[in-house]
């Protein structure tokens, strides 16, 4: 498992401390380089660097990694200096980022710097006391970054690397750096043919693929099936909305800079939606409802597109235009905690059908501070959130809570996962919403006659489709259970002069009974075919030789074990339908 680095104060400062020999190194190899800021993140250090007209490649890592190694053998301690503002303007008078640094300084800090043999950077510390403990350490990539996170300023080039006490430890986090970049979805996605990206389209503009188009359909009936079981009615909706529409509902006032701006048609003005709540509150304000008609569940798998900044999009996980397995749900006061319940129920069923082990319960709640993302009325937020923690306290759910993460209308329960690569991303989402219903003037008829405003539960199980796939992906390393899988079957007859006849025979019957087969009749080496066959990582390969043929039989071999096994032709299909039908997972 990856360490917690930040939780690790000691491996912090070695972390810190092998940013500040990176950059010293740098020095050695370019003289002219000038250095910004080096921090340490999750997982190790980068240093952010300007070379001037000079550029680090990959392959330039090496050697700055054998000047560290040679300079930590040279053992200097390191010193640290305290300095007035003066003095440090002083020392750093020739490098404009230092400069910048101190000016950006308050008062009140302690400017300091260390020095280690030639070498000297502003900084606030601590770090070891000798460069000598910097020893099991390595470079990772080379990027760009803009000074400040800035696109209008000036392209520093970024290093990474990560430094451990023991040379253990670092093959540890390497192995497990080894093994995430081949999980990454990313990977798979395009080994897999799942989906692509193309400029023309746009960044975070996601292309399903065929392949990926099956996994999607796949979701898509699963999930709507439990749903329907549940008292769930599905919509179809459209993808824009008019800037009134998302002004009653709040969200140009508090969601607007994750919006794609406004476009006019004739005289109206239109978004493309961020959410599908305010269609959804219309479609239940279409009708009179009286409390016997609650809870009311409008369910979609709705398009939505949110400004996502270029920095962030990756892949499936995180796009600009996005397929949400959405529901609303419209129920009375008294009605929210057995609902909620039966939204979490419904997550713990899903992650157990897909076996997903590793998530945690987050309680987002909202920053009393700031006025701008959250509607102001105090009272409804602390009556909102008490309620969800009444709740999850009732269910007995684990969780952790998480201010400021909360939705501009209402807290949430949201599920929390880590990707092969990079920080935790939030799968399911179940929200509690006083604000909305009122803002729609949304109302249900009572037992004694009088009109009262519902309550409305917001809920994504998959949250999205695409973030979903690419989350599982990642946790089934590309081998998708079988009912999942884009070919569930593939063919291949040994000699296509006695054996493809009753290949392509067994090939409908399979089609017959809706199974995804292939027929592989390429004029290869079967054993070419097979290998392929398990790259491609088909759950099942059929090998159809003479014997087969003689005696109506079926040879096949599952993928990850190299057994054949025999069967007859009625016991293949019955154990592959079941399989299918069961959601066997791997
Ligand atoms: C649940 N109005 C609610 C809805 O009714 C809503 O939109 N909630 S949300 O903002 O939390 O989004 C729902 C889910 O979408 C999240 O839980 C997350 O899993 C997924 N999601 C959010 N942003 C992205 C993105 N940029 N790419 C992929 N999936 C995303
Ligand atoms: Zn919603």
């Amino acid at each position: 498992m990856l360490k917690n680095i930040k939780a690790d104060e000691k491996l912090n400062i070695l972390n810190h401390s092998c940013a500040h020999l990176l950059a010293q190194a740098v020095k050695h190899l370019y003289p002219k380089a000038l250095f910004w800021v080096g921090p340490v993140i999750e997982d190790g250090f980068y240093y952010d660097i300007d070379l001037g007209d000079e550029v680090i490649k990959e392959e330039d890592l090496e050697k700055i990694e054998k000047e560290m190694k040679k300079i930590s053998k040279d053992g200097k301690r390191i010193y640290r200096e305290e300095l007035t503002r003066e003095q440090a303007l002083e020392k750093f008078k020739n490098d404009p980022y230092k400069i910048d640094l101190i000016n950006n300084m308050s008062d009140d800090t302690v400017i300091s710097c260390y020095t280690q043999g030639d070498f000297t950077d502003l900084c606030r510390g601590p770090h070891v006391e000798s460069v000598k403990v910097l020893k099991h350490f390595k470079l990772l990539k080379v990027s760009g970054a803009y000074f400040k996170g800035d696109s209008k300023n000036k392209a520093l080039q970024r290093v990474y690397g990560v430094c451990y006490e023991t040379e253990e430890e670092l093959k540890e986090h390497l192995a497990y750096l080894e093994e995430a970049k081949l999980r990454d979805h990313r990977k798979i996605g395009k080994e897999q043919e799942i989906y692509m990206n193309h400029e023309l389209v746009g960044a975070g503009m996601p292309l399903w693929l065929p392949n990926g188009a099956i996994i999607r359909k796949q979701l898509e009936n699963y999930i709507y099936d439990k749903e329907r079981k549940l008292g769930y009615n599905h919509v179809y909706t459209p993808c824009v909305g008019t800037v009134n529409l998302y002004k009653t509902s709040g969200h140009w006032d508090h969601y607007k800079e994750n919006m794609f701006p406004m476009m006019k048609v004739d005289e109206e003005e239109f978004v493309l939606r961020p959410m599908n709540c305010p269609h959804h509150m219309l479609i239940y304000k279409n009708k009179l409802h009286s409390y016997r008609d609650l809870p009311i569940r409008i369910g979609e798998f709705a398009t939505d597109f949110r400004y996502e900044a270029s920095g962030a999009v990756k892949g499936l996980e995180r796009v600009r235009c996005m397929c949400q397995n959405d529901a609303h749900l419209f129920v009375t006061p008294e009605q929210i905690k057995d609902e909620f319940k039966q939204v979490v129920n419904l997550i713990l069923a899903v992650y157990k059908d897909f076996g997903i082990k590793n998530y945690k319960f987050r309680l987002s709640l909202r920053d009393k501070n700031d006025k701008e993302k959250y509607f102001d009325d105090d009272q409804m937020w602390d009556n909102a959130e008490n309620k969800l923690r009444e709740v999850l306290n009732e269910l007995e759910i684990p969780y952790f809570e998480a201010i400021g993460e909360a939705a501009f209308y209402g807290p949430k329960l949201d599920v929390e996962v880590k990707p092969a690569v990079g920080p935790e991303v939030t799968l399911s989402t179940c929200q509690l919403d006083f604000l909305l219903p009122r803002r729609f003037e949304l109302t249900y008829v009572d037992n004694k006659g009088e009109k009262q405003t519902p309550v409305v539960i917001h809920r994504a199980i998959f949250g999205t489709f695409d973030r979903f796939t690419a989350f599982i992906l990642e946790e089934t390393k590309g081998v998708l259970p079988t009912w999942l899988s884009p070919v569930q079957v593939n063919i291949i007859p040994v000699n296509n002069e006695h054996h493809l006849e009753y290949a392509k025979d067994i090939y409908n019957k399979l089609l017959n009974n809706e199974i995804r087969v292939q027929l592989d009749e390429r004029e290869e080496k079967v054993g070419y075919r097979m290998r392929e066959s398990v790259i491609n990582k088909y759950p099942f390969t059929l090998i159809l030789g003479q014997k087969e043929v003689t005696d109506n039989l079926i040879s096949y071999r599952k993928y990850g074990s190299d057994k054949t096994i025999t069967v007859s032709q009625d016991e293949f299909i019955k154990l592959l339908t079941e399989q299918i039908k069961n959601k066997t997972v791997n």
